[in-house]
């Protein structure tokens, strides 16, 4: 079926420079920066869906994952000031009514609200606080095990690590073993915006440069902690910046194999300093995943984040590479509501998540952090299950 659809496209009347890359996806062929390119300015959506499709049903058949997790976010105080961030509240702001700073217990309150509930991963992440250091943060992660032993810690992005082992005077990989043995298990992606210095000094000039993101990265690969890669896209960047940004994590992946998942994110205009800028439409967004399912060969899996992009949309990415949709969520992520996504309360439980799923035609599975399969919800029957998460 899927080799027939790309026979389909080799046999139609496109340009030589379509065919020669859909031949590449056929072949399993790597697709070059310029081709990148290419593809964002030249091709069409039903085309550039087949072969993202192709090369998603290679390597993740009809299966689409998502896991049972809840976020944590200490505060939204920030020493930083990006420019489309809509949720942090600086650092002189901090007495500002939108600004919150939550307690160790008042965290480790909300771990203990999952007492007995599924969940298998708990996100860590919020505004860079210079209160909250290395060392606050690795007994927390410590007191979070105590807890739930259980339960993955997939914690802070490099923005952060890269400031708390700046205040600290470590290096990133002595940072990084203290918060492994403390606990946490992973990174996530977030901080990745667009790696380019042209186009991050002028969004983000102040936090951690591309080059840092990339070397905090490489570094928790070597200590055997994984983690994601985002990238946020549909602001002032152009296709040579996505590209850019795709590129550079695609040569990462080559050395160290650390990452699990690619997530492109949408860049939401409300209430930031980049509220004038017009966001991308939904069909720019399926050709951005689609691009990115194909240029990024060596990563296994594609992020929507259901709770930016809508529920529909996200339904609609899984027929343009995309075969995760991130997890149960509760409320308590700010970051998008904050910036003016659909999702003004993101939170799904498991039975609505599987039905979207199904809905669409595919098959949902049950992940842990790692791609591990916890329970296949084919043809699960939720009358048996207790917990409401
Ligand atoms: O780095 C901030 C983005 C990221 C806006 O690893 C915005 O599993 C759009 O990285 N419009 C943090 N995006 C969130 C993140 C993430 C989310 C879900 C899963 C994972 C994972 C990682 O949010 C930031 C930034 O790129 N962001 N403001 C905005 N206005
Ligand atoms: Fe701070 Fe992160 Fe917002 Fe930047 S995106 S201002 S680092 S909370």
């Amino acid at each position: 079926m899927q080799a027939q659809d790309i026979q389909v496209i080799l046999n139609s009347n496109i340009s030589k420079e379509l065919k020669n890359i859909a031949e590449k996806v056929q072949n399993e062929q790597r697709i070059t920066f310029d081709e990148g390119v290419f593809l964002y300015e030249k091709g069409e959506l039903g085309y550039l869906g087949v072969l993202a499709n192709h090369i998603r049903e290679k390597k993740n058949g009809n299966y689409v994952f998502f896991n049972r997790n809840f976020h944590i976010e200490p505060t939204n105080i920030c020493v930083f000031d990006c420019k489309f961030c809509s949720y942090s509240r600086l650092l002189k702001n901090k007495d500002s009514e939108a600004a919150w700073e939550l307690s160790e217990e008042q965290i480790l309150d909300l771990v203990r609200g999952y007492n007995g509930k599924p969940v298998t991963e708990v996100h860590i992440v919020g505004g860079v606080h210079p209160k909250m250091g290395l060392m606050y943060f690795a007994n927390l992660i410590k007191k979070v095990k105590e807890i739930r032993p259980d339960i993955h810690v997939k914690a802070f992005t490099a923005v952060e690590l890269e400031y708390m082992c700046r205040k600290a005077k470590v290096s990133f990989e002595e940072g990084l073993r203290i918060l492994k043995e403390h606990g946490q298990d992973s990174l996530p992606g977030g901080g990745a915006e667009i790696f380019h210095p042209d186009i991050r000094t002028k969004i983000c000039e102040d936090k951690c440069t591309g080059d840092e993101w990339l070397e905090i990265h490489e570094t928790a690969h070597k200590l055997g902690m994984p983690s994601n890669a985002t990238m946020l896209y549909g602001h002032i960047e152009k296709f040579e910046h996505r590209v850019d940004h795709m590129n550079r994590l695609r040569e990462l992946q080559d050395r160290s194999k650390g990452f699990n998942t690619f997530i492109p994110l949408k860049f939401r205009n409300k209430g930031n300093q980049m509220s004038h800028i017009k966001e991308s439409s939904v069909i720019e967004d399926l050709r951005n995943y689609a691009v990115s399912r194909i240029y990024m060969d060596n990563f296994n899996h594609v992020k929507a984040y259901w709770p930016m992009i809508g529920r529909t949309t996200a339904q609609l990415s899984l027929a343009f590479g995309v075969d995760d949709i991130d997890g149960t969520i509760d409320d308590s992520t700010k970051i998008y509501t904050m910036a003016g996504s659909e999702e003004q309360n993101p939170s799904l439980t498991t039975q609505q998540l599987v039905e979207m799923i199904k809905q669409v035609g595919r098959h949902p599975i049950e992940r842990d952090t790692v791609y591990n399969t916890i329970t296949d919800f084919q043809n699960y029957d939720f009358s048996k299950e207790t917990a409401a998460v």
